[in-house]
């Protein structure tokens, strides 16, 4: 029997919290520890200098294992790389990219290193590289998607590698953390759940605009320019895709959605910002402090599998 992620990580739930650029700062990546799972600093809209800082802060407020999610995309990854070197990160997630040339220095460094990846072929590469386990994130998620969905794409990569793997994309409670140790993951990492936490840092307005969300009220933008991002809808996906149907590239398109993700969390603007957020928003009914979240989770696991 495979380790479940709790024990492999000496946390009491076997929950990551996801990236979450421009929303998962230290503190709130310490509170998300405190609470019981994997805390995750989020530099996907950090410079080097302010990852820096943030994992300072988180180090403060937690004296639980906690770690960073690196987007690789973000301009100052290499940076990154060797400051979660320098400052004994315990854990590295990674997300939009290959983490390969990363590997030896992270492993040598004694840190676990979980890449997020949206098809097998990556897993595998990373699980030969070393990877602690592999986040298989279907494209039910918020944010920076791949193709296949969670329920078809778990127990593929389950079958590729030998490494953990852990279920990301679609899970908001117990019976989807059922579900998920059902396809062959040993744990979850979940985002949307966790922006109506209390703690969370995001302005009432998003966390508001994903109480009122219905299932059908998320959309994936960008696919047809190789950048698929799902978000609420809203004015600017409208737009958005307007301009995609129109023959827009991906310039043009990264131009207007420049900085709407911050307007979005640090302005409240739910019509004009990026709020990125996945299909489970619609199953999301009340704020709640980050450990009740937890909580909640886990006896309505344990209900629904004494259940059934
Ligand atoms: O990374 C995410 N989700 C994200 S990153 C992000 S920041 C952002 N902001 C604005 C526009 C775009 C992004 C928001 N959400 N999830 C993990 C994830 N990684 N999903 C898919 C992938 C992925 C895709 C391709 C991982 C590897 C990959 O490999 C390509 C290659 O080089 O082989």
């Amino acid at each position: 029997m495979v380790m479940k992620l709790n024990q492999l990580l000496e946390i009491e739930f076997p929950i990551i919290q996801g990236g979450m650029a421009n929303i998962a700062t230290g503190d709130f990546a310490a509170d998300v520890s405190n609470a019981g799972a994997l805390g995750i600093i989020g530099a996907g809209g950090m410079r080097a200098e302010e990852f820096q800082r943030q994992i300072r802060r988180c180090k403060e407020k937690t004296r639980k294992p906690f770690g960073v999610n690196i987007m690789l995309m973000n301009p100052d990854a290499d940076r990154m790389a060797q400051i979660a070197i320098e400052e004994q990160v315990p854990v590295i997630t990674t997300g939009a990219g290959n983490p390969g040339k990363y590997m030896e220095g992270w492993k040598a460094a004694g840190i676990k290193v979980f890449p997020v990846v949206s098809a097998v072929a990556l897993g595998k590469r990373l699980a030969s590289l070393g990877a602690d386990g592999v986040i298989a994130e279907g494209c039910e998620s918020g944010g920076h998607i791949g193709e296949l969905t969670t329920m078809a794409l778990v127990p593929q990569m389950r079958e590729a590698v030998t490494a953990p793997v852990i279920a990301a994309g679609g899970i908001a409670g117990g019976r989807q953390l059922l579900a998920a140790f059902a396809l062959g993951a040993c744990g979850v990492q979940v985002g949307t759940c966790l922006l109506v936490s209390q703690e969370c840092p995001i302005h009432e307005n998003y966390k508001q605009a994903i109480l009122r969300a219905r299932d059908n009220d998320t959309i994936v933008t960008g696919r047809s320019v190789g950048a698929p991002v799902r978000c609420l809808k809203n004015a600017m996906t409208r737009e958005y895709v307007r301009q995609e149907k129109a023959g827009a590239d991906l310039m043009e398109l990264e131009k207007f959605t420049l900085g709407s993700l911050r307007r979005a969390v640090a302005e409240g603007d739910v019509k004009n910002g990026s709020l990125m957020a996945g299909q489970v928003a619609g199953q999301l009914k009340e704020i709640l402090p980050l450990r009740r979240i937890f909580e909640n989770m886990m006896e309505s696991y344990e209900e629904v599998r004494g259940r059934i």
